[in-house]
């Protein structure tokens, strides 16, 4: 399993610095996808979900995974809060739950982190304000099978953190 960022855009307000930033990067999954193959390895962008990481909402994964077979769709739980919190929406584990269902088949790979809606903080799950409820039952609801990844983050005290169970 190989996780990647899904491109950037150093002006999304400018479409046609959009368009060429999406153009380049479904050149590059479809270069790396090809590599990828040939060596047994999943590869599976995850969503950033800000405005300058195109192919990073569920709709646009979505779309990206139809259009490259063998491509699966990393989901990162903490993201799609943080974006969603960031947008003033208060509680959104129910539309978290429904890009799980949209996302559906081509969910390849899931992160696991906490937030308390402003920062990225990758705390543990309880540590911050994401209800995991919804969630997981969206993750049971399209029989997801594969690991999830706890996606901590805490460089001053590592070993601490990495031993969170
Ligand atoms: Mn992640």
């Amino acid at each position: 399993m190989v996780v990647v960022h899904p491109g950037r855009c150093p002006i999304p307000e400018l479409g046609v610095v959009l368009d060429k930033t999406k153009n380049w990067y479904k050149d590059f999954i479809g270069g790396c996808l090809r590599y990828a193959s040939d060596r047994g390895v999943t590869l599976a962008p995850e969503n950033i979900d800000s405005a300058h990481y195109p192919y990073s909402d569920a709709d646009e994964l979505k779309l990206l995974a139809q259009d490259f077979e063998g491509l699966g769709i990393t989901f990162d739980i903490g993201h799609a809060y943080i974006a969603k919190r960031r947008k003033g929406v208060k509680a959104p584990e129910e539309s978290i739950a429904d890009m799980i269902r949209k996302i559906g088949r081509h969910l390849a790979h899931v992160h696991v982190h906490d937030n308390k809606g402003s920062w990225d903080d990758h705390l543990p799950p309880g540590e911050g304000d994401v209800n995991f409820g919804p969630i997981v039952e969206a993750l049971d609801a399209v029989e997801y099978d594969r690991l999830l990844i706890a996606e901590l983050w805490d460089p001053k005290n590592p070993l601490e953190r990495g031993a969170w169970d």
